[in-house]
């Protein structure tokens, strides 16, 4: 009984710190401003099969149309009602991809605007994805219902009510984020109307919250909602299951609010992981892949099982938010995909995948004056994730997670899930590698010269298939293979041109 009790214990605390995702699968993708429609046919066509263990999917809830610029992708992070009403879809459609998703055991996680509703310069009308009415001039969003005194006016000390000083904590938390009207979390009243929109996401069956902005928000407040939130559906989760918290703190360091704060309501992103990875893959200020060694908690990130990790984010790959010019994208593909590679291979953190939309770039003093735009569109109309021949997505979506290097990371990460840091290599230089137990081995070239090396690899005797360059199709392997011998070495070549310079073999790679 005592002993039940402890077990139970443990599981409540820990409970918002667990993703949920079932079958071992251990990695995420955001597929921003995708259509639910769209998600629902990948959970079964593609992230299923493939062993993706869920999606954070962009806001669900009712938002402001923007026309000038005309429909920017970062409309939908201002909220005009709780209502599931947005481009990707209506409330059917939203039921129906949480339940065909769930039922291919891949859970949802929903990005949470909570900390605001629209930018106070939409001044007042029906402007919004449907058609609820708002008044900014008196804050009333009659679809909520939210009024005047649900917002933060009277509590902000900023002298024109926005943030101007993020080493003011108290401004940070309690006044207009970019002029975004600042819900007064601190009222019981705004708790509850918060809580209910997101219990009823959990009632129809999502695993967890992305919380934007919740740097914005005390932590306190946030640790309130979050107490009022239901359990899981258990028609997909076990009883007692809560929702999985991962919470928007961009920490680079340098300013006084610290992602720690937040850990007791859940994890954090951890936006030091893609700065830093870019920096070293990008060799800037010295830094050496060979640095990589003590990667994680010893380059002062956050603890692993506070962590939710990714090379770039909605924001950073157009150079919105922090994290700065280091930061890799789809747009860099060669050492995006190097990136992608480690983090996957690594240990550390809860992973998630970026996938991406196209959109014409164009720089003005070194700034991207087409930051905002939207997802591929017809006259507004979010276009369909077509899906070519050989497995690529066609109309502008870059589906990141359908690149073969990264979809075989993921199944990577599945595989060697548990197993320990082993057998680092590195030459000094850009030239490293390392091992997950006897499951895995994953060896990167990112000097100017080639690499030719034999590697305890802690692997079984036999021929490996690399997953980078190939994959294993039933007994024979498209790509490069790899010999292990009796003791565990392997000899690796890695040329600095290669268009992939690195090699990825796991126990399922085995032939
Ligand atoms: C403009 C002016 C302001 C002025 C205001 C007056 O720039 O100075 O006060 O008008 O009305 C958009 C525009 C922005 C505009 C604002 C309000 O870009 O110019 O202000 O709307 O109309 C996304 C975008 C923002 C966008 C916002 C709302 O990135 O550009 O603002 O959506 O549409 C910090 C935070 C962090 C945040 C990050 C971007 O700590 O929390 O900045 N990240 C999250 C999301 C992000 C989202 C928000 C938060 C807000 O990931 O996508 O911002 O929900 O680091
Ligand atoms: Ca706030």
């Amino acid at each position: 009984m005592k002993f039940l009790l402890l077990l139970s214990a443990i599981g409540l605390c820990w409970a918002q710190y667990n993703p949920h995702t079932k079958y071992g699968r251990t990695a995420i993708v955001h597929l921003f401003e995708w259509r639910w429609d769209d998600i629902a046919l990948e959970c079964e066509r593609y992230l299923a099969p493939n062993g993706f263990g869920g999606v954070q999917i962009s806001p669900p809830n009712e938002n402001a149309v923007i026309t000038s610029p005309s429909r920017p992708w970062w409309e939908r992070y201002q909220p005009i009602s709780y209502k599931l009403c947005t481009r990707s879809g209506n409330e059917n459609d939203f039921r129906d991809m949480v339940t065909r998703c769930n039922n291919v055991g891949v859970c949802i996680y929903v990005d949470a605007v909570i900390n605001h509703m629209c930018g106070n310069a939409m001044g007042s009308g029906t402007s919004s994805t449907c058609g609820s009415y708002y008044n900014t001039g008196n804050e009333e969003f009659p679809a909520v219902p939210y009024s005047g005194w649900d917002f933060n006016d009277s509590i902000c000390k900023s002298e024109n009510g926005e943030i101007n000083d993020y080493n003011d904590i108290y401004q940070v938390r309690d006044c207009r984020l970019v002029g975004l009207l600042d819900l007064a979390l601190g009222k019981d009243y705004v708790r509850s109307k918060v809580a209910e929109y997101m219990n009823h996401l959990i009632d129809i069956g999502v695993a967890g919250f992305r919380l934007d902005a919740s740097k914005h928000m005390w932590p306190g407040d946030i640790k309130a909602v979050m107490d009022k939130l239901h359990n899981l559906n258990t028609s997909w989760f076990p009883e007692g299951s809560r929702p999985f918290i991962y919470q928007e703190v961009i920490d680079l360091g340098g300013e006084p609010i610290k992602g720690s704060e937040y850990f007791g309501n859940g994890r954090v992103t951890e936006f030091k992981y893609g700065a830093k990875l870019g920096t070293v893959l990008r060799k800037w200020n010295g830094e050496k892949m060979a640095y990589l060694k003590n990667w994680g908690e010893g380059w002062g990130l956050v603890p692993s099982d506070r962590a939710l990790v990714f090379v770039d984010n909605h924001d950073n790959q157009r150079g919105h938010g922090a994290g700065g010019a280091s930061i890799l994208t789809f747009w860099d593909a060669r050492l995006y995909k190097m990136a992608v590679g480690f983090m996957l291979a690594h240990p550390y953190g809860f992973t998630r995948v970026m996938s991406s939309y196209r959109w014409q770039r164009h720089f003005e003093n070194g700034r991207d004056v087409n930051d905002w735009i939207g997802p591929p569109n017809d006259s507004g109309v979010i276009k369909r994730v077509t899906i070519n021949p050989d497995t690529t997505c066609g109309n502008d979506w870059v589906c990141e997670h359908r690149w073969r290097q990264i979809r075989n990371m993921v199944a990577f990460r599945n595989v060697v899930d548990g197993q320990p840091f082993t057998n680092w290599w590195d030459n000094g230089s850009n030239q490293v590698a390392f091992g997950r137990g006897n499951k895995g081995f994953i060896v990167f070239n990112n000097d100017d010269r080639p690499l030719s090396s034999t590697l305890q690899t802690g692997l079984r005797a036999g021929t490996y298939c690399d997953v980078i360059s190939g994959d294993k199709v039933g007994n024979s392997c498209t790509g490069i293979t790899v010999n292990v011998s009796g003791d565990g070495n392997a000899h690796f070549s890695i040329s600095n041109s290669a268009e992939d310079p690195f090699i990825a073999i796991h126990a399922e790679s085995k032939l």
